[in-house]
């Protein structure tokens, strides 16, 4: 099962997948970090398509075209802002990556590749993060034998060595 799991630092842009996640906002509209990161290389086509969508709220994901990325498609997900962990982030972060698994599902994709979900803007603390993402994915190629690959990008080496440590805890 973790033969299907990689964890690599990098860009998650650069990444050929049937689909790559994006952390997104309700609005789908873009903003800084990777969202801004994967709209300026996909394209002004990805905006346009995200903005026929309307909102998305957090917990949730919609699908989109991947236009000049390497990858097939966009999941744009919706993580939650940290409010201090009493206010549902937890279940809120894991729904993210269970809608995306659902979305690949339904789209027939089998290879993915997520970014920490909620960890850079949005205020999630990694180390609380990392256990959360890694028990839906592990769930997900439980359950999915059609998944052929999951790779997580952490953009630092920092947020590397949680994730690792994460996966070996
Ligand atoms: N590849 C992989 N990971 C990246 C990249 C990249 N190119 N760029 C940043 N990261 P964030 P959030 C990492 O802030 O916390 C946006 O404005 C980053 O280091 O992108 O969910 C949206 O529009 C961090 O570890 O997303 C929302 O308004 C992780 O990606 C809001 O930010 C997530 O950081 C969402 O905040």
């Amino acid at each position: 099962m973790t033969d299907r799991l990689e964890l690599i630092q990098g860009d998650i842009t650069h990444v050929t997948a049937d689909a790559i996640v994006n952390a997104a906002n309700s609005s789908l509209g873009g903003g800084g970090g990777v969202d801004g990161a994967i709209h300026r290389a996909a394209g002004r086509e990805l905006l346009a398509e995200c903005l026929t969508l309307g909102r998305c709220p957090t917990g949730q994901a919609r699908i989109t075209k991947g236009y000049r990325l390497p990858a097939g498609h966009v999941i744009h997900a919706v993580g939650p802002v940290w409010q201090g962990g009493r206010n549902g982030e937890d279940a809120l972060l894991a729904s993210c990556y269970r809608n995306a698994f659902a979305l690949m599902e339904k789209h027939g994709l089998r290879t993915v590749a997520f970014p920490s979900i909620s960890t850079g803007v949005y205020g999630f603390p990694i180390e609380r993060a990392a256990p959360i993402a890694l028990r839906e994915i592990r769930e997900a190629l439980e359950r999915r034998p059609e998944l052929e690959r999951v790779t997580v990008v952490l953009f630092s080496e920092k947020d590397l060595k949680v994730y690792q440590q994460a996966l070996g805890a």
